[in-house]
């Protein structure tokens, strides 16, 4: 009954649009809009169905879909067929990624262009660019308050560098991932200049409130995100005279996406990026997309419906394009950003781990793998088309976002765990190397996380100052191992830029107004390329970490184990300070690896015949792919190094 209403709707609406792009080669678009009509009109009816003119609305999506259909170029819609065929593309380990900043890594596009073979001599062949949209020159988030999102912010040049740089990218066969901030715009935008100006229409743009009744119901179950800069969810704004909910900073106006034009104009926004080349889409800050009273508004089912939405109308468009959920939300809530209950991924392809990179801090400090292990246990099963972005650092803060009962089965008290962990990176903690600024400190929750760069987080920036060798040899190590782990585990590596030469904290920002207040700004530095430089001079800090991740990055793209698909074990082992997995070609059994690393700062043995229940270390000793090296036992133990890590073969 229903399906055949849709069926006839779906006809209406193709014989209004006829008229206009009937002349088009569209055949492509008329097979993957039937094949997805379905979902896409019965979703747009679950969110939209009591809304006025709920036709015309739909009619002017399917229209934003089809007019983006026509611009789409001829290179796009043969790569999107080419991943229609081999659908698993993104689960291959050959990719390995980056995120940088465009202008604090090489000032502008044209410069990064130049610039892409520092990335592809270390392996990198995903670039992932911090957002470079049009933003006001102060109040912008490092790019997340997008003023127009149509227009490449004049200090990095021009929506047609943006597709040179795709180009350019594609001829290498690397791919380029841009951001989307699909959750709020900054003041500046013109809906909220109109909104502000009065106009009803782009009031209902944002959630508008003339007086705190609904505000303050608001904020009874609202958690802060920005408490110490921004507290509160709401702002008042004396132009138009309303509160506008501002759940980010006081200047990120929250969408509306109880409005469908608001959905509209993000959809059009996403194809229209999609369009100018790239192959992967961050949509920031998803679990926040609906807000409902009485919820923390994170989560909610409809932000889930949206996204689907999203990823429906890109199927028609733009096939070939994935969505990266950047959902920093609990353990079981990120993998639902995949969709529930499906073999493909229906919402987002992939997801940031915040869930593993949290658990690799915790191994860090606590020199073990205790909770890391539990954790990773308890990590909810992703589909079979979908994967992680496995990370160590972003340009964001550390949230200690694991689970409270990973904690206690590790045996710790998960308020004094946490509170420990924000004593040790802040360098609070008696005899902690770390030199990392709490974020985000809530008094009235007790709740922190941790500002600061990799290498100063893991102690290189007090072992240099000290002159300290031993220090600085464990620092690299850290480094090292926490790679190794990110690059085994079973997803894409995502490396952040200036990790890879042991770029410090910089205070830089502390005398720029606009961001003093928000320490985020310490691990964002501007590439230092004399120091990157110094990769190539032997013994140094850079080289050694240089090379060490390079290597292990050449040697992943040719370990077919390490493609994601669901092919990683993680192995008990007596020894907490031990984290072991194995991972296994799914094709060819005998193509497996055995990932073995020791987070804590003395050697540690590990019992062998545990693993050789697993069939290995049955013959004498395995060898590691990393040094080439052969391991053997003695006496039934392996001794594993200080903060050391191996990548085992037989
Ligand atoms: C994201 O933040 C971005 O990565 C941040 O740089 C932005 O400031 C923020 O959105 C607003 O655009 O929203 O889903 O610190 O605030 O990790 C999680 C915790 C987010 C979160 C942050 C993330």
């Amino acid at each position: 009954m229903y399906e055949q209403a849709s069926h006839s709707l779906l006809n209406e609406i193709l014989i209004e649009l006829k008229p206009e792009i009937g002349k088009h080669r569209m055949r492509h678009f008329y097979t993957r809009l039937g094949a997805n009509f379905y979902a896409i009109h019965s979703l747009f009816r679950l969110l939209y169905g009591d809304r006025p003119a709920f036709k015309a609305r739909m009619l002017s999506l399917v229209e934003t879909l089809a007019s983006r259909d026509m611009e789409r170029a001829p290179g796009l819609r043969k790569s999107d067929l080419a991943r229609e065929k081999d659908y698993n593309w993104f689960l291959s380990q050959k990719w390995v990624g980056m995120a940088l900043y465009c202008d604090r890594f090489a000032d502008d596009l044209k410069g990064l262009r130049a610039n892409l073979s520092y990335l592809q001599e270390l392996g990198v062949n995903l670039l992932h660019v911090m957002p470079m949209l049009d933003c006001p020159p102060d109040n912008n988030d490092g790019g997340y308050a997008v003023r127009d999102f149509f227009r490449i912010d004049p200090r990095y040049g021009t929506t047609e560098e943006v597709e040179s740089l795709a180009a350019t990218l594609k001829k290498r066969d690397m791919l380029l991932a841009l951001d989307i901030v699909v959750n709020h715009t900054s003041e500046e935008h013109e809906w909220a200049r109109r909104a502000r100006a009065g106009e009803q229409k782009y009031q209902d743009y944002y959630y508008v409130f003339p007086d705190r009744e609904i505000p303050d119901h608001y904020e009874e179950t609202m958690p802060e995100i920005f408490p110490e800069t921004a507290p509160g969810n709401f702002t008042w704004d004396a132009e138009m005279g309303k509160w506008v909910m501002t759940v980010f900073n006081t200047y990120q106006w929250d969408l509306n996406y109880r409005n469908p034009a608001v959905l509209i104009e993000m959809v059009d926004i996403i194809l229209f990026w999609a369009n100018q080349g790239a192959d992967i889409l961050r949509l920031d800050a998803v679990a926040f997309l609906w807000k409902k009273l009485g919820s923390v508004c994170q989560n909610e089912r409809e932000a889930h419906l949206i996204l689907q939405l999203m990823k429906d109308c890109c199927q028609v468009t733009a096939p070939g394009v994935l969505f990266i959920a950047e959902a920093i939300v609990a353990p079981g809530e990120i993998s639902k950003y995949f969709g529930e209950d499906a073999i493909n991924a229906k919402e987002c392809e992939i997801a940031y781990n915040a869930t593993l990179m949290a658990l690799l801090w915790d191994a860090v400090a606590t020199r073990s793998a205790a909770v890391l292990g539990q954790g990773i246990t308890s990590l909810p099963n992703k589909l079979e088309r979908a994967t992680w972005l496995n990370y160590v650092r972003c340009h964001d803060d550390i949230g200690l976002g694991f689970d409270d009962n990973d904690i206690r089965r590790a045996g710790f008290d998960p308020h004094q765990h946490r509170r420990f962990l924000i004593d040790y990176f802040t360098g609070r903690y008696p005899g902690s190397p770390a030199r990392g600024l709490p974020f985000g400190e809530n008094p009235k929750t007790g709740d922190a996380r941790i500002s600061g760069s990799l290498a100063s987080l893991v102690g290189l920036e007090s072992a240099l100052e000290s002159g300290d060798e031993a220090a600085i040899d464990a620092a690299i190590r850290t480094i090292v191992l926490l790679h190794s782990v990110i690059l085994a585990f079973g997803g894409i590596p995502l490396l952040y830029y200036g990790d890879a030469i042991g770029t410090l904290n910089c205070l830089e920002y502390l005398a720029d107004p606009a961001k003093a207040a928000d320490n985020r700004w310490m691990h964002r530095s501007t590439f230092n390329w004399n120091k990157a430089k110094k990769r190539h001079e032997s013994g140094t800090v850079e080289q050694r970490i240089f090379n060490a991740l390079k290597k292990m990055i050449a040697l992943r793209k040719e370990v077919t184990a390490f493609a994601d698909f669901d092919n990683r074990q993680l192995l008990n082992v007596a020894n907490p300070n031990l984290l072991a997995f194995s991972r296994t070609d799914p094709q060819n059994s005998r193509n497996r690896v055995l990932v073995l690393v020791n987070f804590n700062d003395a050697a540690q043995p590990l019992a062998i015949d545990g693993l050789r229940g697993h069939g290995f270390f049955v013959a004498d000793g395995m060898r590691d792919l990393c040094t080439g090296e052969r391991v053997a036992a003695e006496n039934d133990s392996l001794i594993l190094p200080p903060l050391s890590c191996y990548w085992l073969t037989d």
